[in-house]
């Protein structure tokens, strides 16, 4: 999430009840009207990377290598039109996280082959947070990568909630990436134990 996908609220007072839930990695994804740039920007991130410290969760950077690089981030996080992975990877090193969206086996194959730590497929289901998102995937692709390359760990995103979080799970997910199911969740660190919930139960189908 970033500084305007909190509804109104305080993002780091968000971004503090979801570290207080449980959440078990941060990416910072500063977009849309309003993003903030330059010092607000980097104030905000350094902000967001103390508490994501503080909480001894991973920090990751979503485009903006130099930012990740600025801060020492712990990881970068990049789509397939932003730069190619493999320089991503030669820009951090090989000790930082990287991350790589994809839409197929053969984009998810090429980021393995790039050094990726994982990829991210989405959208799974529809969202209202991305505004150039293509349509909702549904979870063949997740069960295909996994298929194909099972060591691969493989993010789901786009339209998650504690509703169908199970059903991306039993699909292989090793994770879900969410934005507003938790930024604009009333009691954020229940909202996160439902997920918990939704998850442990497809993770026994
Ligand atoms: N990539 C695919 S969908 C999406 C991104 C960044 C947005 C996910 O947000 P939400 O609110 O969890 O649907
Ligand atoms: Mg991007």
């Amino acid at each position: 999430m970033g500084s305007q996908n909190a509804a109104g609220r305080d993002p780091l007072e968000v971004l503090e009840s979801a570290l207080i839930g449980g959440i078990s990695c941060f990416q910072l994804r500063e977009k849309g009207a309003g993003a903030l740039t330059g010092e607000l920007l980097l104030d905000f991130a350094a902000e967001c990377q103390r508490l994501c410290r503080a909480y001894n969760v991973p920090f990751i950077v979503n485009d903006d290598v130099e930012l990740a690089r600025t801060l020492d981030a712990d990881g970068i996080h990049i789509g397939q039109e932003d730069m190619e992975a493999n320089a991503a990877r030669r820009l951090v090193g090989p000790d930082k996280i990287l991350g790589v969206s994809v839409h197929s086996l053969e984009e998810a194959g090429k980021a393995l082959l790039s050094g990726a730590d994982y990829v991210g497929m989405g959208p799974v289901f529809d969202t209202q947070s991305k505004a150039d998102a293509k349509s909702p995937a549904g979870i063949s692709g997740i069960m295909a990568v996994k298929s194909r390359y099972p060591g691969l760990p493989v993010i789901g995103i786009g339209g998650i909630t504690p509703d169908n979080a199970g059903q991306v799970w039993s699909a292989g997910a090793d994770g879900v990436a969410v934005i507003s199911a938790i930024a604009h969740a009333k009691n954020i660190p229940l909202q996160i134990r439902r997920f918990n919930e939704s998850i442990k139960a497809g993770a026994e189908k």
